[in-house]
């Protein structure tokens, strides 16, 4: 089974990326930011529980986020394998996915960190909201927030993988398609 997590800061390309890596891998793509938007557009509790967090910039708190990739992960049956994309963000998400993932025997094979210079995450994010329509990317304090809430927080996360031969970085400068062939690369030696 191929599990990868597909990490970096927002703007970096996860998203895109992901959609390229379901079609060549057949995994089965979680993205905590499209699950955590989809529960807004339902108007569920959890989803204006999360709208408050994400609007500013925020993280939504763990437990909240680890109880979906729970829920969403035991209704899969059968999978190649899963692309956490936007997830795990903080240590203990991390650590949580670990444990649901372990239990079934089916561990990370690898984190892939697309690397992006911070001048290039702020133009891909503020040229999406202008069409997007998400609150996050309508305005560039929010985006400079969310930046600094991932080197705070979520950064860190290398350091998680790194010791256990996990962590690939990746150079997220560049098209989307040369962007593609470089994980495919990596993909390869993980798989
Ligand atoms: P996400 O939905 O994960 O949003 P994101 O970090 O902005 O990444 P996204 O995948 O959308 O963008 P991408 O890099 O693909 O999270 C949103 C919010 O949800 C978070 O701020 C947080 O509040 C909450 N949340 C989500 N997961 C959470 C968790 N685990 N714990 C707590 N809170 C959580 O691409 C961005 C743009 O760049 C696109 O418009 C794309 O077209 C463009 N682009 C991509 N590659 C490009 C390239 N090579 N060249 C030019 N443009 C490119």
């Amino acid at each position: 089974m191929l599990n990868i997590v597909l990490f970096g800061p927002p703007g970096a390309g996860k998203g895109t990326q992901a959609e390229f890596l379901i079609e060549s891998y057949g995994l089965i793509h979680l993205s905590t930011g499209d699950l955590l938007r989809s529960e807004m557009s339902a108007g569920t509790k959890l989803g204006l529980e999360a709208k408050s967090f994400m609007d500013k910039g925020e993280l939504v708190p763990d437990e909240i986020v680890i109880g979906m990739i729970k829920s969403k992960l035991d209704t899969v049956k059968e999978a190649k394998g899963f692309i956490f994309d936007g997830f795990p963000r903080t240590v203990d998400q991390a650590m949580a996915l670990d444990e649901l993932l372990n239990n079934n025997g089916t561990p990370i094979s690898g984190m892939l960190s697309l690397e992006v210079e911070k001048q290039e995450l702020i133009n891909r994010l503020v040229s999406r909201g202008k069409i997007s329509g998400r609150a996050d990317d309508q305005d560039e304090a929010i985006i400079e927030n969310r930046i600094n809430v991932y080197n705070q927080k979520t950064l860190p996360l290398i350091e998680y993988y790194k010791p256990q031969g996990k962590y690939f970085g990746i150079n997220g400068m560049g098209s989307i398609a040369e962007i593609a062939g470089r994980l495919k690369e990596v993909i390869g030696k993980i798989e």
